[in-house]
C-alpha cells in the first residue's frame, strides 16, 4: 500500500466541552496505524449546519500521512469517534466528535460507505476555511483551488478560537 501524502479529515464537536474533543483527537490521530499527523488548521467555533437548538461547534482540520487503505483509515476514524463516546441520534445533531475524511489524495469514490472527496465540504466554511490553512493550493477535480472554493463561502458564522494566553 502506498503511502499517501495528502489526506486531509475534518473535526467537530459540539457536546461536552467541544474545544477539549477536538484538540485530543487532533493528538490522537498522530497515533492512529501506520498513520502520522502532519499538521493542523487552527480551531474554530461555528454556528450549527442543521438544527439550530443545538450548541455551536468547534470546527478543525487535520492534514495526515497514512499507510492505510481509505476504508482501513474511515474504520480508525470511526472506531476514534467511538472512543469519543460519540452517540449517533439524529442526523446533522449534536455530538461529541465528528471525523469525516475529506481528501485521500486526489482519489474520487463512491461506496456505501465512503464517498470521496467528501461530498458536503464544498459548501461548508467550518470545512473548507480551516482546510484551506493547509491545502490552499490544492486543485479540485473542477480546477478550482481550496483556497478559492473557501474564499467564495459565507464566514460570517465562523470565528477562530483565540489560543489561551
Ligand atoms: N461516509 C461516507 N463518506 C464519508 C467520508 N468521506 N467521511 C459515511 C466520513 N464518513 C463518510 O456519517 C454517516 C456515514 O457517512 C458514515 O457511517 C460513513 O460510512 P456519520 O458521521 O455517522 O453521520 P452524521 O455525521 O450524523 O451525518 P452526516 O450527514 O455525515 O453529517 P455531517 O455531514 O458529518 O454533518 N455544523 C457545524 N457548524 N459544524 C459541524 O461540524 N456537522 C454536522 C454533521 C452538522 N452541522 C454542523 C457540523
Ligand atoms: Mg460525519
Amino acid at each position: 500500500m502506498s503511502l499517501e501524502r495528502h489526506l486531509y479529515v475534518g473535526l467537530g464537536s459540539n457536546l461536552d466541552d467541544p474545544q477539549g474533543h477536538v484538540e485530543r483527537a487532533l493528538e490522537e490521530l498522530d497515533r492512529l496505524p501506520l498513520t502520522r499527523r502532519l499538521s493542523g488548521s487552527r480551531l474554530y467555533a461555528s454556528r450549527p449546519l442543521g438544527p439550530q437548538d443545538q450548541p455551536d461547534f468547534i470546527n478543525a482540520a487535520a492534514r495526515l500521512e497514512s499507510r492505510l487503505s481509505p476504508l482501513a483509515l474511515l474504520d480508525q476514524l470511526q472506531a476514534l469517534e467511538q472512543r469519543h463516546r460519540r452517540l449517533r441520534r439524529r442526523r446533522w445533531g449534536p455530538r461529541t466528535l465528528d471525523l469525516d475524511l475529506l481528501l485521500y489524495g486526489g482519489l474520487s469514490l463512491h461506496t456505501p460507505r465512503l464517498t470521496l472527496p467528501h461530498p458536503e465540504m464544498l459548501g461548508r466554511s467550518f470545512v473548507m476555511v480551516p482546510l484551506a490553512e493547509l491545502a490552499g493550493s490544492w486543485t479540485l477535480p473542477d480546477g478550482r483551488t481550496i483556497a478559492a472554493v473557501a474564499a467564495g463561502l459565507d464566514g460570517t458564522d465562523l470565528h477562530p478560537v483565540l489560543p489561551a494566553i
